[in-house]
């Protein structure tokens, strides 16, 4: 009776409020500002990895003429299946995705870390259309694709379901004869060839009448274990096929995709094979260096390649960047290029004991298509608004499924996030715009104008899956007084690393703190900071905002003490996202 009595008198005062002080009643804030710290380099005669900061793993991409196109997992993320297009390879502009509606895809209430997996994108000469194939794990459509005639003009058809198809991390390869085929990677048992060791995985060929768009045969295994089966390798996935001066290739990722990760090529007279390793495996790794050493990048593999007009090869592939020297980091799994050398035959991206570089010298081949580069790249880093009055940012994202029919947008840029009483908590679709964290040290702004009733919330969110995020929330204490409420759920921290893929216990509240906003703070528009300093420690501050100041006068006030960040890294919460920042309403 008495909390029933409290929210009554807080109704009253939150009504009195908005007349008062015409403070809307829906959460409004001014487009988020994310800043990433990132190295400085010289852009004429070098390039910075990853090329994509921020959670984009599994890049696969595929070249037509003078253009590159690039694609990433995006999980339970909506949009889902960025696609990025280049003329360079390290300057990137953002295309429509994939699946761009509410009626192109809809997630289950799976955890974050399920969803979309590993698309490849192709370009198919005998149609002149790109496909993305992809799977969508827990409760989905399972595999599919999708296509297109110009991925810049971001109109995909699809998905189209491919339920012949098993296993994930599908690979679409179209051989210049019209014959095309699509890889997954499952077990060999799926062929009906019984397994040799306890997790020997395999990469199957299933035969793909791309007139039809179905699987018309197969499946046949085209590789199993890995480079060196003796050594019951583990977690063989991510297989493309290549083929170069009439020989086919097979790259493969091997050994999972944490810490032990590692790419590995095969090879072969025929497209069906036999497939035999080639002699210099593997061809990617960062498994074996010393996790003391400067800037290190871990958990390499997922690897794709392309070759240039000019006849240059590269690749991308996925890694992390720990801010602890090996496991922990917070902005997931990132996408990175290398130059790639060919050996003794075969294709090698780095010899054993090299590092892969956070800052690479261009070679030729990159030094002449930057000469020619006409693309405004974005900016991981220092990616702009995350709104403005046309609407949400092409990067931006929320959480299984669309909010953009909840917002409205201002002629001044600011956006209305009505309150939607869907927890960050609850395995639904809170109303929540977030961003990639794209760096270790970033901050986050924004200025939000809220009156606060009942139960009500909006604020920042820093935000790794539904178990473990952190909160600078503007809304009522059990008094009815209007506080500023940093809150951290997490749920049990794990001894080690034990990888990416398992199911989180249900979070905790392991810190809230509140502060008092006085009366006139009340009435005022709060800008709300987030900052995470090198070593991921989150700082929450607030400053008034009065009418006509400068944000950049605010004087900033902490809200709580600063928070080990490390609870929203892929190494605490495993799932194979990276750390997202935002704005929600409850
Ligand atoms: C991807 C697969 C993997 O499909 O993780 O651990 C999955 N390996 O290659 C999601 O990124």
């Amino acid at each position: 009776m008495r909390r029933l009595l409290i929210y009554s008198l807080a109704a009253i005062g939150f009504y009195a409020c908005i007349a008062g002080s015409g403070i809307p009643a829906d959460p409004v804030f001014t487009p988020l500002e994310f800043e990433g710290q990132a190295a400085s380099f010289d852009p004429a005669t070098q390039y910075r990895n990853p090329i994509l900061p921020g959670f984009y793993p599994d890049p696969s991409i595929c070249r037509v003429g003078e253009d590159f196109y690039l694609v990433n997992s995006t999980f339970q993320y909506f949009p889902g299946i960025p696609v990025w297009h280049s003329t360079d390879l390290v300057h990137w502009e953002m295309c429509g995705p994939v699946l761009a509606t509410g009626e192109a895809i809809t997630f289950s209430r799976h955890p974050m870390l399920f969803g979309l997996w590993a698309p490849q994108i192709s370009f198919n000469p005998h149609n002149r259309k790109f496909y993305v194939v992809c799977t969508q794990v827990g409760g989905g459509i399972g595999n599919f694709f999708a296509t297109c005639d110009d991925p810049r003009e971001g109109h995909w058809d699809g998905p189209f379901r491919l339920p012949q198809i098993t296993g994930i991390d599908p690979s679409l390869f179209f051989d210049e004869d019209g014959r095309a085929c699509i890889l997954t990677a499952t077990s060999p048992e799926t062929a009906g060839s019984p397994v040799r060791y306890e997790g020997e995985g395999g990469i199957l060929m299933w035969d793909f009448d791309w007139k039809d768009g179905v699987t018309t045969g197969g499946p046949r295994i085209l590789a199993r274990g890995g480079a060196h089966p003796e050594q019951h390798p583990s977690s063989l996935e991510g297989g493309h096929l290549y083929k170069v001066d009439d020989r086919y290739f097979l790259m493969c990722a091997e050994g999972g995709t944490e810490l032990g990760h590692s790419e590995v090529v095969f090879s072969a007279d025929r497209l069906e094979g036999p497939y035999a390793p080639c002699a210099i495996n593997p061809i990617l790794t960062q498994r074996d260096l010393d996790p003391a050493r400067p800037d290190p990048v871990s958990c390499t593999g997922h690897a794709d390649l392309v070759c240039t007009a000019g006849g240059d090869w590269y690749a991308v592939f996925l890694g992390c960047r720990p801010y602890d020297g090996q496991e922990y980091f917070n902005t997931g799994r990132e996408t990175f290029l290398l130059p790639v050398h060919w050996r003794d035959g075969q294709p090698v991206i780095l010899e054993a004991g090299e590092n892969v570089p956070r800052i690479v010298a261009k070679d030729k081949g990159l030094l002449a298509l930057s000469a020619r580069n006409r693309i405004e790249a974005f900016d991981g880093f220092r990616p702009g608004p995350l709104w403005d009055t046309e609407g949400l940012a092409p990067f931006a994202l929320s959480v299984r499924g669309d909010v953009r029919d909840r917002l409205r947008f201002e002629p001044d840029g600011r956006m209305h996030l009505p309150c939607s009483g869907i927890a960050l908590n609850s395995y639904g679709t809170p109303s929540a715009v977030l961003e990639r964290i794209t760096a270790t040290a970033f901050t986050a702004t924004t200025v939000l104008s809220f009156a606060p009733g009942g139960e009500q919330a909006a604020g920042l969110v820093c935000w790794q899956d539904d178990e473990d995020y952190m909160t600078l929330s503007r809304c009522l204490d059990s008094l009815g007084r209007e506080v500023l409420r940093v809150e951290v759920y997490a749920s049990e921290p794990r001894e080690k690393f034990e990888g990416f893929f398992f199911s989180r216990p249900k979070a905790t509240l392991r810190y809230s703190q509140d502060v008092v906003l006085d009366a006139r703070t009340a009435r005022s528009s709060l800008a709300l900071k987030v900052e995470s300093d090198g070593n991921a420690m989150y700082r929450f501050s607030y400053a008034p905002v009065r009418k006509g100041s400068s944000l950049r006068k605010a004087r900033f006030a902490p809200v709580g003490e600063p928070i080990d960040g490390r609870i929203l890294s892929s190494r605490y919460c495993g799932g194979f996202q990276g750390a997202m920042v935002g704005v929600y309403a409850f």
